[in-house]
C-alpha cells in the first residue's frame, strides 16, 4: 500500500472512531436518528475531504486530533450533502456508498432531519475546546465552513444545478456552478489545517491555489467517471447527468478534453505546492488521486 492509501486510512480510521463516540444511540425514540446518522457517517466513502484536511495540518506539525476533528466536521457536511443530494426533491438517487441511499434505507423525513442533524453537528465538533484550546481559531474555523458549505458555497452551488438543466451554462457559468458545490468543501478541508496551522500569507495563498484547481479536477473527473465508469464502481447511480438533461464538462468538452483539463489542473495544483518542498507530498499524491481514481 502506498504512503498515500496508508495515511488516507489512517485519517478516517480515526474519524469514524471520533463518529462512534459522538453518535452513541440514546435510548429513546429519538435513536432512529442517531441510527441515520452513523449508517452514513460509518459507510465507505473515500474520506478525500478529511485526507485532505489532516495532510494540509501536517504541513504545520497540527497535533492530529485537532486535525482530525476538522477532518471529521468536513465529513460531516459532505455527507449532509449527499444525503440531502439523494433526496427524491433533489437527485432523487437510489444509491450512494454502494448501498441504499439514506432515504431509502431509513424514510424521507429520516434523511431530512439527519443531514441537518449533521450539519449541526459539524459546528458542535468544531466549537468544542478539544478541535484547539484557542477560541479565535475555532471561530476561525466555524467561519470558514459556514462559509463553505452556505448560500455562496455549497447550498448555493446546489440551487444553481437544480436548474441547471433550464440554464444552458456555458463552461464559465459550470466552472463557478462546480467552484460552489463541489469546489468550496474541498477548499474548506485544505484551508482548515492552515487555520489550526496559523499559516502564513504565502503558505495560505498556496494552499487556496492548489485547493481551487484540485477542486475543479475533482468535478471534471467525477463527470468523466459519471459516463465511463459502471454504477457497481461508483457505487451510485452511473449515467445520472446525462439522464437529468445536465451539462457537465464532459458533455461541454467531450470525454478526451476533460480528462486532459482535469490533468493540467492537477499539475497546477501540484506547482502551487512548491514552498512546501517535500514536506507536501501527502497532498501532491493526493492530487493525483483525484484524477486517478475509480470511483
Ligand atoms: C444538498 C445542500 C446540498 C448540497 C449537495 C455535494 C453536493 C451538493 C452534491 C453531491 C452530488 C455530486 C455527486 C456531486 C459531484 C461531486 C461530489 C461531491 C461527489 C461526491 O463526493 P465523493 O466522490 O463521495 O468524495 P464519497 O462518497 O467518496 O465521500
Amino acid at each position: 500500500m502506498s504512503d498515500f492509501e496508508t495515511d488516507r486510512r489512517h485519517a478516517n480510521v480515526q474519524v469514524a472512531a471520533l463518529f462512534d463516540a459522538l453518535l452513541q444511540v440514546p435510548d429513546g425514540p429519538e435513536n432512529r436518528l442517531v441510527e441515520a446518522m452513523r449508517y452514513t457517517t460509518l459507510s465507505d466513502g473515500k474520506g478525500f475531504r478529511p485526507y485532505l484536511c489532516y495532510a494540509s495540518a501536517q504541513l504545520f506539525n497540527v497535533d492530529e486530533a485537532h486535525a482530525i476533528r476538522a477532518a471529521a466536521a468536513v465529513e460531516a457536511v459532505h455527507c449532509y450533502s449527499l444525503v440531502h443530494d439523494d433526496l427524491p426533491s433533489m437527485d432523487d438517487d437510489d444509491m450512494r456508498r454502494g448501498k441504499p441511499s439514506l432515504h431509502v434505507a431509513f424514510d424521507e423525513a429520516t434523511a431530512i432531519l439527519a443531514g441537518d442533524a449533521l450539519l449541526t453537528l459539524a459546528f458542535d465538533i468544531l466549537s468544542d475546546e478539544a478541535t484547539h484550546k484557542e477560541a479565535g481559531k475555532r471561530i476561525d474555523l466555524m467561519a470558514a465552513l459556514a462559509r463553505a458549505a452556505g448560500m455562496r458555497g455549497m447550498v448555493g452551488g446546489q440551487m444553481i444545478d437544480l436548474q441547471s438543466p433550464q440554464l444552458a451554462l456555458d463552461a464559465g457559468g459550470l466552472t463557478r456552478l462546480q467552484k460552489m458545490k463541489t469546489g468550496a468543501l474541498i477548499g474548506f478541508a485544505v484551508e482548515a489545517g492552515a487555520i489550526l496551522g496559523a499559516a502564513d500569507e504565502a503558505e495560505r495563498h498556496a494552499l487556496t491555489g492548489y485547493a481551487h484547481d484540485i477542486g475543479l479536477a475533482f468535478q471534471i473527473a467525477d463527470d468523466v467517471l459519471d459516463v465511463d465508469a459502471a454504477s457497481s464502481d461508483l457505487g451510485k447511480t452511473a449515467g445520472k447527468d446525462a439522464e437529468d438533461g445536465k451539462v457537465t464538462f464532459a458533455s461541454l468538452l467531450g470525454q478526451e478534453r476533460a480528462r486532459d483539463q482535469a490533468g493540467l489542473l492537477v499539475e497546477q495544483a501540484i506547482a502551487h505546492l512548491s514552498i512546501f518542498g517535500a514536506s507536501a507530498d501527502s497532498l501532491r499524491q493526493a492530487a493525483e488521486f483525484v484524477i486517478n481514481r475509480q470511483n
